[in-house]
């Protein structure tokens, strides 16, 4: 529902009458995709003794809206006649304000298109039962407002009807409880103090005055996660939420919106989560661990869109330093922020033993030119490495090394990690043969769960000899055209 026609509802629950005056329900208005008889149209909107001999009675499908209000003085077995061959509604059904008891005269209804002012349901104070619903489809899009019926329960709806719709489910006698919560500005004040939701939690259209403690409860969500359309700076009411375990998290158009700041968030499940964080404050950050966390999940971020936020101290009290010469870099780091080069230079100053307790490097790491290197213990606790941008070349890279001939990375648990997704490793131009087989390889691109592009070619193509097309063509290619050039360098000098 959009911010005007929710504001028009909000105007009716005070001042019914306003309803014939606000601008948001429409003069009838054909929809496009409405083809039956044009005898089959309703064009009155407001059902009442008046207006219901105008109703075509008759047909299975109707194209037009319908709403039952305060002003319908039909009952409901006077409607039951009218309405026992509607089939298909290609329209909006509004049913607010009235005396209703069940709406069981609708109960031969079974689509409706839920076009302009979608399906709500609301303030009808007799309203006991709404089986006759569970049997309704309606275009996916639409969003089912089912709101204090005071005397509704709407709970056994809320298990059957959350799979296929979204539901707004507020102030009945029961709600979703800790089930399928939609969460707005409205419904925030029955929400319940739950500390786990299943089938997936909305949070929506929250300004900056809503009171929202009752989401620190909050430890796992089962299901679907989305925030959206609020104004909130920082997400830290989920400062206690530790699991999701729905697949997907969604965050997207809160323009306030700076930080996550979730403080015990430690899991995301299943393995191949997706995450999309978009249109938010043009300066979002994530935390590193924050990063770190999906990258544990190695959950996929092609959408995200966030930069890495500038910390002091992390939560855990581990030291994270910023990428810098290896002459500055503090001794005791355990995480970098930026791109960490090894080469000659560096090798030069002796201080190699600084990265010895790195876990996590969030940037990249390039091992390259180096001369007395033999191998890669000074990153033996290395775990990690994770970035947020998304055009980069490999995270890790091993080039032009002289004396390395083993890559061990013991430690290494993920495979680089940046919403490319594609878990690159580039070994190349090495003077010592790094993988004589392809199990070598094979070994260490499954230690690493990475995958291997080793001077050009693939773990398995090692060994093999080169065929014309092949990953490897390019780099026999540049050998043959470089070799001449180079003994004629060293001939020269010579
Ligand atoms: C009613 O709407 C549905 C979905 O938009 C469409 O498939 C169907 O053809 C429409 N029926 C009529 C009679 O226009
Ligand atoms: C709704 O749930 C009840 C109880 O779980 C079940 O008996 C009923 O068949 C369900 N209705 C639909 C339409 O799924
Ligand atoms: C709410 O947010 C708006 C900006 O979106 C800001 O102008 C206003 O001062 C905020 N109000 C409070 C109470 O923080
Ligand atoms: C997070 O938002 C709350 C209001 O929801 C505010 O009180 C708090 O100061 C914010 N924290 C940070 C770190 O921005
Ligand atoms: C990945 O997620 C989809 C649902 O999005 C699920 O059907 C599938 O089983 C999952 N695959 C794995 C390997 O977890
Ligand atoms: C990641 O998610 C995007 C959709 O957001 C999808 O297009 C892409 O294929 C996914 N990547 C992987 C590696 O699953
Ligand atoms: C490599 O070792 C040689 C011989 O010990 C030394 O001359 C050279 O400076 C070393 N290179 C680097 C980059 O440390
Ligand atoms: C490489 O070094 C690791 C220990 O750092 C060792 O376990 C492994 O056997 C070595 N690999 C080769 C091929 O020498
Ligand atoms: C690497 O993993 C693949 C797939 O899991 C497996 O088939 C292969 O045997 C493994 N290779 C080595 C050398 O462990
Ligand atoms: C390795 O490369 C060859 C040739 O490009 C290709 O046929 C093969 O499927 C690749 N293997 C893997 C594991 O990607
Ligand atoms: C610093 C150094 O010696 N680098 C060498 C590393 O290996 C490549 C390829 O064998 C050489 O071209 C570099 O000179």
């Amino acid at each position: 529902m959009n911010s005007i026609s929710y504001s028009c509802f909000l105007l009716t629950y005070i001042i019914p009458s306003v309803i014939l005056q606000c601008g948001t329900v429409p003069n009838y208005i054909r929809t496009e995709n409405c083809f039956s008889e044009p005898e089959c149209d309703f064009k009155h909107i407001f059902v009442s003794s008046d207006t219901i001999k105008l109703y075509p009675s008759s047909c299975e499908t109707v194209c037009g809206d319908l709403v039952f209000d305060a002003n319908t003085d039909l009952s409901e077995s006077e409607l039951t006649g009218y309405f026992q061959n509607l089939k298909f509604l290609n329209g909006s059904l509004r049913v607010e304000l009235t005396n209703f008891k069940s709406l069981d005269f609708l109960s031969s209804l079974e689509y409706i298109q839920c076009a302009d002012f979608g399906l709500l349901i609301t303030r009808n104070s007799k309203l006991i039962n709404l089986d006759v619903i569970e049997n309704w489809k309606t275009d996916a899009s639409c969003v089912w407002h089912i709101q204090e019926n005071v005397k509704l329960n709407a709970e056994v709806l809320c298990m059957n009807v959350s799979s296929r719709y979204e539901l707004d489910v507020y102030g009945n006698l029961k709600d979703c409880g800790c089930h399928s919560v939609h969460i707005n500005s409205l419904s925030i004040p029955y929400f319940p103090k739950c500390t786990s939701v299943t089938g997936g939690l909305k949070v929506t259209n929250i300004n900056n005055n809503t009171k929202i403690g009752a989401l620190t409860f909050l430890k796992t969500v089962d299901g679907p996660m989305e925030i959206y359309d609020t104004l909130m700076t920082n997400l830290s009411c989920f400062r206690n939420l530790e699991t999701i375990s729905g697949g997907v998290l969604k965050i997207h158009d809160n323009p306030n919106l700076n930080y996550l700041n979730w403080g015990g968030f430690t899991k995301l499940v299943p393995d191949n989560f997706t995450v999309h964080i978009f249109n938010n404050h043009p300066e979002f950050c994530l935390f590193a661990w924050e990063l770190q966390t999906f990258a544990e999940a190695n959950a996929n971020i092609s959408g995200v869109d966030a930069k890495i936020c500038h910390e002091i101290l992390r939560r855990d009290m581990e030291i994270t330093c910023e990428a810098n010469s290896f002459d500055l870099l503090p001794s005791n780091c355990i995480h970098i922020l930026g791109d960490v080069i090894v080469n000659s230079e560096a090798e030069k100053t002796d201080n190699l033993w600084k990265l010895e307790k790195v876990t996590n490097i969030f940037g990249s790491l390039t091992i390259e030119k180096t001369e007395n290197i033999t191998n890669l213990r000074f990153l033996r606790s290395l775990e990690r490495i994770a970035r947020l941008k998304k055009d980069h070349p490999p995270l890790l890279r091993i080039l032009s090394n002289k004396s390395l001939k083993n890559v061990s990375l013991p430690n290494m648990r993920n495979a680089p990690y940046s919403p490319k997704h594609d878990r690159l490793i580039e070994i190349s131009g090495n003077s010592l043969e790094i993988f004589k087989t392809p199990d070598d390889c094979s070994i260490f691109q499954n230690s690493t769960k990475s995958v291997i592009l080793y001077n050009g070619r693939n773990c398995t193509e090692i060994g093999m000899p080169e065929l014309p097309g092949n990953v490897g063509l390019s780099a026999k290619w540049s050998a043959v055209l470089l070799f001449p050039l180079f003994s004629f360098l060293t001939l020269m000098k010579k």
